[in-house]
């Protein structure tokens, strides 16, 4: 059993705050990448904040430390609660979107292994361990592994322990509520729950697998 983070991939602000409002009050947060942000501007963050759930920004920040540092402080101040950064810019890179995190009272994810089948080509051969390793060293909350592969979430959470795994690939990109919800700590759906007529309907559907 798990939280339900929906994914608001929609490029248009009215939708998004219609769609948010409906399944807000069956979700446990939502996240927010650039799709939306690039279309709608930073300020619907402010906007998606009101409805009281967490605030997650899939910007997969992935630079110098320094420059990781001013983009994390600026999604912090927009009203976020946590951010995705990638891991395989290293260690330094990953801590200051930490740090940043921290100075806010926020929380920031790694991705250690993408759901689309592509995903095999960077992501194999211990690179998603030790990207884990790197969610260790730096104190960051969790890491983001694929709801696609449950075997490979498996072999992740015995590298994370205890901290977060948030899942996305389910629904659109073929994994299974069933197969993954008792794995991991969050459930990331995006296009099956917004691309449906009834958003708030197909959000409901998942509620068997939440916490
Ligand atoms: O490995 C990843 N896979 C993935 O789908 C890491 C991600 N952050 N995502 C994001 O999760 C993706 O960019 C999209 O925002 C969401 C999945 O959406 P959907 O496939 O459920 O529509």
């Amino acid at each position: 059993m798990t939280d339900l983070i929906l994914s608001l991939d929609v490029t248009d602000r009215s939708e998004a705050l219609r769609i948010a409002a409906a399944v807000a009050p069956e979700a446990d947060a939502i996240k927010v990448g650039y799709p939306l942000v690039l279309a709608a501007g930073l300020g619907i963050a402010h906007d998606l904040a009101e409805l009281g759930l967490p605030l997650i920004a899939d910007f997969k920040v992935a630079d110098i430390p320094n420059t990781n540092t001013l983009i994390c402080e600026q999604v912090f101040a927009a009203g976020f609660s946590a951010v995705i950064a990638q891991g395989f810019p290293g260690p330094d890179s990953v801590l200051a979107c930490v740090d940043a995190a921290r100075a806010a009272g926020g929380e920031c994810y790694v991705v250690a292994e993408m759901s689309h089948p592509g995903a095999r080509t960077f992501f194999s051969e211990g690179v998603p361990e030790r990207l884990c390793a790197i969610v260790a060293e730096t104190g960051a909350d969790g890491i983001i592994a694929p709801a696609t592969r449950p075997e490979r979430v498996r072999a992740l959470r015995e590298q994370v322990g205890t901290k977060k795994i948030l899942s996305p690939g389910i629904g659109a990109q073929g994994g299974d509520p069933a197969a993954i919800a008792a794995l991991v700590d969050g459930m990331i759906v995006g296009r099956s729950i917004y691309g449906a007529e009834d958003p708030a309907a197909a959000a409901r559907a998942y509620a068997p697998y939440r916490r």
